[in-house]
């Protein structure tokens, strides 16, 4: 058997990937859509109605429900699901669902004939899970921070100073505000290990990369921290899963699936992770010096580690990575929106945002723009504003150079907290496909920048780890590489080099942007001097 599915729940729908690591096939690809297949569960786009904006919850047996239609949906279109010899899975990060004291029984005994959802209903302590997007825990936050030495006390123990999405202060906020559902609270999982628990029949561990989000687990020694534990929430230790490898296998899968979907008993079930430390996988990140740039939303910048390096600035986080290693994930508010803003205010089509940008010259002749239109993390600056240094408004094209420009800086600054020496840069979301923003990225970072062709690097990451982890338990282990050769490739054709001379402008513009970033957020010096230095330079 060399089939492996690798599932993603994620917070918008369910999906799947098959592949055939002997051929170096994907053989299918299918998801499950919450809001167009599961419109009952009344979330949407994942989330469930709130008065509160800053509350964010989904509804855990909306998850099951969707397992139990894609596997339906495999069935169906004929998929032998008897020659899947292992599955992992990812999950969105941070998300935490809580279960009572039936639970154990309830996933040891799940009937074939009942669906998930029903037979999970009565073993929740809580009936909706906080996830990823819930900003309601600020108060939480600082009471951990405080009780524990500060933000860089905490990202010294975890990996990331405390923010609101992370599990550690959403689970602080539920002791507090809701009693007896935690004392009644048996076992809190990660959306990743409630996954995997449903397909073991038993309560799965949750695995060092996703353990990393939760501001619990000391990142160096991969343990609950008790310090940590302490601050977070009474009694906590004992209502938390068992942290494992994420290349554990954790059984073989429930008779549940054997009986309703033909799946062998055989099956192994392999640890979830998260869905940035899968994607890692899945975009090939296994090695220094590659890194994976996601121009969205908001732009990501995530990279593999091979040591825990932690930013004292709260510039990012650290999680692990499903080799054993680490991974960085930094993220920048002020992305597509921010770019699209200044292309709108000069009534520019994309087209001519590009033109604007070949037309003007690296460096831009000195003139800065601080990317900040909405409130950004990284770095923190809380009230938007943009500030412009020697740029007049009419000047559109170098306005355009601004603000990319700017972005790219700020992403070489803030991600030199990694110590890692970028070589090659993978280009991912809607901007990649704009060569002339991926010209800037590859001169101001010196790396060649590839576009990727990334169809859900989660799942795929998810069914690569399953391949490795069964071969390795089976004692025929593949090395990394080979596990993901094949599967997880750039595109070769679109190569972008960096250029001598512009490399050369940007080495001395990113000390200029520094200047003027530290003058705006600080107060430090006025950068005058640093300009004429910039201009002397190049
Ligand atoms: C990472 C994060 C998101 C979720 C999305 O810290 O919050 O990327 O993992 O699913």
């Amino acid at each position: 058997m060399s089939l492996y599915l690798g599932l993603d729940s994620s917070t918008q729908s369910l999906s799947a990937i098959l592949v055939d690591i002997e051929k170096r096939q994907l053989v299918l690809d299918q998801s499950i859509n919450y809001n167009e297949r599961l419109a009952e569960f009344g979330c949407r786009n994942g989330v469930l109605p709130s008065d509160d904006p800053t509350v964010a919850h989904s509804d855990p047996l909306m998850w099951l429900a969707a397992l139990d239609m894609l596997l339906d949906d495999l069935r169906a279109k004929g998929v032998d699901l008897s020659q899947v010899a292992a599955i992992a899975g990812s999950g969105q990060q941070h998300g935490s669902v809580y279960l009572n004291a039936k639970a154990t029984n309830v996933l040891k005994s799940l009937d074939p004939k009942k669906s998930l959802g029903k037979q999970l209903r009565p073993a929740l302590s809580r009936p909706t899970s906080p996830i990823w997007m819930d900003s309601s825990t600020r108060k939480q936050c600082d009471e951990i921070e405080a009780a524990v030495g500060g933000p860089a006390a905490v990202a010294e123990l975890t990996g990331s100073s405390c923010f609101e999405r992370f599990t550690g202060p959403q689970i602080r906020k539920f002791a507090q505000k809701e009693v007896v559902r935690y004392t009644h609270t048996d076992k809190i999982h990660l959306v990743s290990s409630f996954m995997c628990s449903i397909l073991a029949g038993k309560h799965a561990p949750i695995d060092h990369g996703d353990g990393a989000g939760m501001n619990l687990m000391d990142i160096r020694g991969r343990k609950w921290s008790a310090p940590m534990l302490k601050a977070t929430a009474p009694g906590l230790r004992a209502k938390l899963p068992a942290l494992a490898r994420s290349d554990s296998v954790v059984g073989r899968i429930s008779p549940y699936f054997v009986q309703k979907y033909g799946f062998s008993p055989q099956c192994r079930i392999v640890a979830w992770s998260g869905d940035n430390p899968c994607s890692l996988i899945g975009v090939g990140l296994i090695q220094s010096g590659k890194v994976c740039i996601s121009l969205g939303t908001s732009d990501t910048y995530f990279g593999f580690m091979p040591e825990p390096h932690i930013s004292k600035e709260g510039e990012g986080h650290v999680f692990g990575s499903p080799t054993g290693d680490y991974m960085s994930l930094i993220c920048f508010l002020n992305g597509s929106l921010t770019r699209e803003k200044v292309k709108d205010v000069f009534g520019l089509s994309w087209e001519q945002f590009s033109d604007a940008l070949r037309q003007t010259k690296p460096g831009n002749g000195g003139r800065v723009m601080l990317p900040y239109f909405s409130p950004e993390i990284t770095p923190k600056v809380l009230d938007p504003h943009v500030h412009r240094y020697w740029l007049e408004p009419s000047q559109v094209g170098e306005n355009v150079r601004a603000v990319v420009e700017a972005q790219m800086a700020s992403m070489a600054i803030h991600s030199k907290w990694m110590g890692v020496k970028t070589r090659m840069i993978y280009a991912t979301g809607g901007a990649s496909a704009n060569r002339a923003i991926l010209e800037i990225m590859a001169n101001v970072h010196n790396a060649d920048v590839y576009q990727f062709q990334v169809g859900k690097s989660a799942a795929l990451g998810a069914a690569l780890r399953a391949a490795h982890a069964d071969l390795k338990a089976s004692g025929n282990e593949m090395p990394w590489p080979q596990v993901v050769k094949g599967f997880a490739e750039p595109i070769a054709e679109s190569r972008v080099r960096p250029d001598r001379a512009a490399v050369k402008v940007y080495r001395e513009f990113l000390k200029l942007y520094k200047a003027c970033e530290d003058h705006a957020r600080r107060g430090g010096k006025d950068p005058e001097a640093a300009r004429e230095r910039f201009l002397r330079a190049v």
